[in-house]
This record gives structure tokens, C-alpha cells and sequence, in this order.
């Protein structure tokens, strides 16, 4: 298989990747086709300054039988469609702002799709986009509308930007065939195509990107991201729009994170899988705890500013504490309530004769500790060029924390000087694109364990406490990320990515792809898409007023929090640990086909 901008070919037991090192220069145009065939070892060979490494494809047996999972389909996409228009729809907020920044696509009508008549299309061509962080199914959502945009037509193309919304931008991609996309069905991670953080803001960025978009006829684009990558799927739609370049933007709401969810969204796909493998694995600490008897484990879990993620895993797994960031804030608390909160379970424990425990916490609890949240939002006003909107530059990281130091308010400095050294120096410098602080970086799980132990030697001095504190961490995220995706996710994805293609062969644009009722076997599951407008609103970041996606925090009055705070006394006192085990892919329906019991608590 040969590609003007990238050499990518899959033959039977390898795959034959670029590496670094390719450009428009470098690449031969004279269309030399070349073959790898048979058994090989990881080389490197040159060829005009291409670096390829040819990789050999070892499969387990469950990736094998896993290939031959046809997910589920609802049963409105199993054959033609018609799409039936709701009433026009209004942005959660902010409506004047929204309405006037987003002319061509504000106010459109929600979308269902139902069984319809079956038209002949002209066959088209459409390029897709994985974004952001990994999330179990999105291999998936290719697949799903690989399928999709052929049924339509068997001579459609579909067209993978490498390496995130970058590849659009510098004109590097792939073109999938039967054969490549059959190596990754049903399969997690994002390697296929692999994934990356670029954002698309710029209109430099959106008219290179129409260039390749012209230049492999495509119509339609599909972007697979978190609540960032939609909103800037949404501008993009609205550029091309504004400027009739004819082609459509569709969104698809990805996130291990949970926080991408609404009326219209049941949940951000990955959800399910990430915290299955979490609850897997936290439940493996909670059976040993519980064998050994003489360990407190500290277990910090990714999910961003939002607690979805160690919420549905104390659901699953009963451990005696799990900190919720949002309740936090809520109750205004100190970062020494939070320890102290945690401190006395381990002392009323203690008294029982039981030194050992888990403790879950949210890898975004710092943000919410409402003195280190306003001192990250000065932090974030600082470090921006409010001339250009972006991230200041520096000549090394001592500089940018003295520059820290000398410009924030006296209120700010004596919080950030009351934290450990290296907490603060993390806040101080670690940023991501899109200008948020990268709270996986803290290690809050060492902070507040360290913390307890201070806290518990004083209560013991005062013979307040007396017992055993040995504290182990943990930090699970990345390795529930591109964990194989459970049934439901494989199923959901697979929709979200078929769904995709009705989408665009309706011609919208400025729509997210949705599935709704996904706690009712697949065939009940309803199709359609959201404007992605209707969840926008007006949000301060990195210094000034953005029009952005509403993110969902955990809901105080929601069925999943209410359910956890009824059991949590109970679940620190006694030793009432659940064992999840590992994903199942086959096997009786309630083992293998259950939602997490966050969406079950709140469609119940
Ligand atoms: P997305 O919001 O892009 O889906 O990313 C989710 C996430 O896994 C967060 O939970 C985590 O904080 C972040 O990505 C880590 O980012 P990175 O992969 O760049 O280390």
C-alpha cells in the first residue's frame, strides 16, 4: 500500500509504520509501490530519508476471538433511515453570545433517526480524527463508520488524520481498507491512527486543513474527542459553513473522564471500560488488604477535574474512603479537613483492631480545595499572553516560578507557599494545550498520605490514636485508557461511528453523533445528533471569555452521589469490599452486557 504523505501498509502479520522524519520533501511522489511479505523482526530501513519500522504483529488468543465480535447495532441503523427534526434548539447558556458567534449553525433542531426508504447516494468521501487523551472503543467508532459510509456506498472512502487534529493540519493521513480496519475491530487504544492534542482554533489551521480536504475529496470530517475537541469541531463546522467550503464537521463524544454528558449524551464513550479495569484492579488491592491486614492504599484515579471516575469505582468496589472533588467544594473545605476527614476513618478502624483500608481520590481534588482553586485560576491568568491568548514563554522553569511569584496576589502566594515544594512547582509550570493544569502530574495520592501519617503521629502524642499507619500508592489512568472495550463500549462506539454516517449523509454538519438509551438491550438504543451549540457556553480560559462545552462535574443531587453518600459510613467502617474481576466478553448477559451503575443509578 503506498500514500502520498505517509507510507503505512498492513500485510497479514506486520504493520509498516513511519517514524520521524517524513515531510512533503522527503517523500517520493513517483508512487513506488513496495512489498513486505512474510515472517520479519523490527528493522529500520532508509529510503529517501523515510525511516520505516517494520513491526511484527504477535496477537493473544483473546484479541483473535475478540476480532470476531459483531458489535450490536440499534435497530433504527440496521437498515435505511429518515432523520426526524425537534424543535430548534438553544445553547445551555449564554444564548446571545453563542447565537451570535456561531451564525450558520446555532439553533438546529435535535435529530432522530428512524427506519426509512432506502436512496441511492453518490459515493463520497470522509476523513476522521481521534483526539485528545486514548478511551477504550475508539477504534471502534472507525470501524462503525467505515461500515457505515460503505453500506452507503462501496465507493466511499475513508480517510485517517495521523497523529490528531495535527495530521489534518500538516496534510498527513491514511486511507483505511477492509484489511487494515479488520486488524483493529473491536481492539481498544488508538494506535491505528494514534492521537494527539494539537487544538484547531486557528484559521491558518482550518484552511490548511481545507486544502487536503479538497485534495482527497472529502465531505464531511469526523472528530472524536473530549468536550475541548467538540468545541473546536463546532468552530471549524461554523468556519466551513461561513465560507460554503462544502464540508460537513460531526463530533463524537469521547472521554475516559465521564464529564462529557448531558441531556443528550448518556455518556462519553471509554467510560465504561476505564472504570471496569480500575474497579478490576482496585478490587485485586482490596482482596489483599484485606488478606494482610497492615496496609492504608493511597489510590489516585485520572478522570480531570470531574470525581465520575472514582465515584463509579467506589460504586463498584465499596473501598472505605473515596473523596468526591465536587462535594468538597461544595463544603468549602481545607486541604486539612480533607486529611482530617480521612485520618479519623483511619483511627475509628484502628480502634477496631483493623490497621488497613483503601482510600480512592480524584485526580482533579486539588483544583477543588477552593483556596488552591482560586490560586490556579490567577495562575492561568498570569501565564497567558493576553495579547495572543497563548501560554507565556519562559527561558527555564526557575524564571517562570519567580515570575509566578512576583505577579500574583499576596492571598494566592501564601496559599502556593503553604504547599510541599514540589505540589507547588507542578501547579506553577505544568500546562496542556488547551491551558488546563496537568493534575495527573500531582501526586495527591503521596501529599495526603503523607499528610495523614503527620496528622495521626499527633493524635497518637495526645493519645487520641493508637494503631498501625503504613500507607502503599497508586495511580491508575493510564492502564484503563486502551483496555480492550467491554461489550457495552464496543457496541456503543461501533453505533456512535455507524451513526456518523447517517449524519453525514443527511448533509449536517455542526452535530455530535449520539446514542440514547443505552441501559435497554442495543436494539432499543435510539439514534440521532445534537447540535453541538445547544451545549455550549460562554467560559473564562486562559484569560478571556470562550464559547465552550458545558463540562459535567458529579451532580450533588444525582442518583450515583445520593447512592454513595447512603452507603459510605458503612463502607468505612466495615470491611464490605467488592471484587469486580476482569472485563468479561463472553458469558451470561449480567456478567458481560451491564452499563457501569452510575448511568443504571441515573436512568433508573
Ligand atoms: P481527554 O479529556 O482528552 O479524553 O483525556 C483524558 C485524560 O485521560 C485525563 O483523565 C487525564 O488527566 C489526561 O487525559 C492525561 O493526559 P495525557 O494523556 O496527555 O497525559
Amino acid at each position: 500500500m503506498y500514500f502520498p504523505l505517509l507510507f503505512c501498509g498492513i500485510s497479514r502479520n506486520f504493520i509498516i509504520l513511519l517514524t520521524e522524519g517524513l515531510d512533503e520533501r522527503s517523500c517520493p511522489s513517483n508512487g513506488k509501490t513496495r512489498k513486505f511479505e512474510g515472517e520479519c523482526e523490527i528493522r529500520i530501513r532508509k529510503n529517501n530519508k523515510i525511516f520505516i519500522n517494520i513491526i511484527k504483529m504477535e496477537k493473544s488468543a483473546l484479541q483473535v476471538a475478540r476480532a470476531a465480535y459483531q458489535p450490536k447495532l440499534p435497530k433504527a441503523l440496521q437498515g435505511p433511515v429518515v432523520a426526524v427534526e425537534g424543535a430548534p434548539t438553544q445553547s445551555v447558556g449564554n444564548q446571545e453570545d453563542i447565537k451570535a458567534m456561531f451564525p450558520n449553525t446555532y439553533g438546529m433542531p435535535v435529530i432522530t433517526f428512524e427506519a426509512g426508504e432506502m436512496k441511492t447516494l453518490e459515493p463520497f468521501n470522509v476523513g476522521i480524527i481521534l483526539s485528545g487523551g486514548q478511551a477504550p472503543g475508539g477504534h471502534n467508532v472507525i470501524s462503525g463508520l467505515y461500515d457505515g459510509v460503505k453500506s452507503l456506498n462501496k465507493d466511499c472512502k475513508l480517510y485517517g488524520f495521523l497523529m490528531g487534529p495535527g495530521g489534518l493540519v500538516d496534510h498527513k493521513y491514511v486511507e483505511f481498507t477492509d484489511e487494515f480496519i479488520d486488524e483493529y475491530r473491536n481492539t481498544g487504544g488508538f494506535d491505528i491512527i494514534g492521537s494527539g492534542r494539537t487544538k484547531l482554533e486557528k484559521v491558518e489551521q482550518f484552511e490548511s486543513g481545507i486544502k487536503i480536504l479538497r485534495e482527497l475529496g472529502i465531505k464531511a470530517l469526523v472528530i472524536i474527542g473530549g468536550d475541548d475537541s467538540n468545541t473546536n469541531a463546532c468552530v471549524l463546522a461554523e468556519y466551513y459553513a461561513a465560507k460554503n467550503y462544502g464540508v460537513q464537521v460531526i463530533g463524537c463524544p469521547k472521554t475516559i473522564d465521564g464529564d462529557l454528558k448531558n441531556e443528550q449524551i448518556e455518556t462519553s464513550f471509554g467510560f465504561d471500560t476505564a472504570c471496569k479495569t480500575y474497579a478490576e484492579l482496585i478490587g485485586n488491592i482490596q482482596r489483599d488488604c484485606n488478606s494482610a491486614r497492615k496496609y492504608w492504599h493511597f489510590i489516585k484515579l485520572m478522570g480531570r477535574s470531574a470525581s465520575h471516575i472514582a465515584l463509579e469505582c467506589a460504586l463498584q468496589t465499596q473501598p472505605n474512603v473515596c473523596l468526591i472533588s465536587e462535594e468538597i467544594e461544595k463544603k468549602a473545605m481545607s486541604l486539612d479537613d480533607v486529611v482530617t476527614y480521612i485520618a479519623k476513618i483511619v483511627a475509628e478502624r484502628a480502634a477496631d483492631g483493623n490497621n488497613f483500608g483503601t482510600v480512592l481520590i480524584p485526580e482533579g481534588l486539588i483544583e477543588f480545595i477552593p483556596a488552591i482553586k482560586k490560586l490556579i485560576a490567577e495562575l492561568n491568568e498570569v501565564l497567558t499572553d493576553t495579547t495572543t491568548g497563548e501560554p507565556r514563554e519562559f527561558e527555564n522553569a526557575d524564571e517562570q516560578i519567580a515570575f509566578v511569584k512576583r505577579s500574583i496576589a499576596a492571598e494566592n502566594l501564601a496559599v502556593l507557599e503553604s504547599l510541599p515544594a514540589d505540589v507547588a512547582r507542578q501547579l506553577c509550570l505544568d500546562r496542556d494545550p488547551h491551558g488546563n493544569v496537568q493534575v495527573s502530574l500531582i501526586e495527591t495520592e503521596k501529599l495526603l498520605s503523607r499528610m495523614v501519617a503527620t496528622k495521626l503521629a499527633a493524635w497518637a502524642a495526645e493519645e487520641k490514636y493508637c494503631g498501625k499507619f503504613s500507607a502503599q500508592h497508586h495511580f491508575f489512568g493510564y492502564e484503563g485508557r486502551c483496555a480492550a472495550p467491554s461489550n457495552y463500549d464496543a457496541d456503543y462506539c461501533y453505533s456512535l461511528g455507524f451513526n456518523a454516517s447517517r449524519l453525514i449523509a443527511n448533509g449536517k454538519t455542526g452535530y455530535m453523533s449520539i446514542i440514547k438509551n443505552t441501559t435497554a438491550p442495543a436494539a432499543e438504543w435510539i439514534a440521532g445528533g445534537v447540535p453541538i451549540t445547544m451545549m455550549m457556553n460562554m467560559e473564562r480560559r486562559n484569560g478571556a471569555m470562550k464559547p465552550v462545552i458545558r463540562k459535567a462535574l458529579v451532580e450533588l443531587e444525582g442518583a450515583p452521589y445520593k447512592f454513595f453518600v447512603a452507603h459510605r459510613e458503612e463502607w468505612a467502617k466495615n470491611t464490605a469490599y467488592v471484587y469486580p474481576g476482569p472485563i468479561q466478553y463472553w458469558g451470561p448477559s449480567e456478567v458481560c452486557d451491564q452499563c457501569t451503575k452510575t448511568l443504571a443509578l441515573e436512568q433508573a
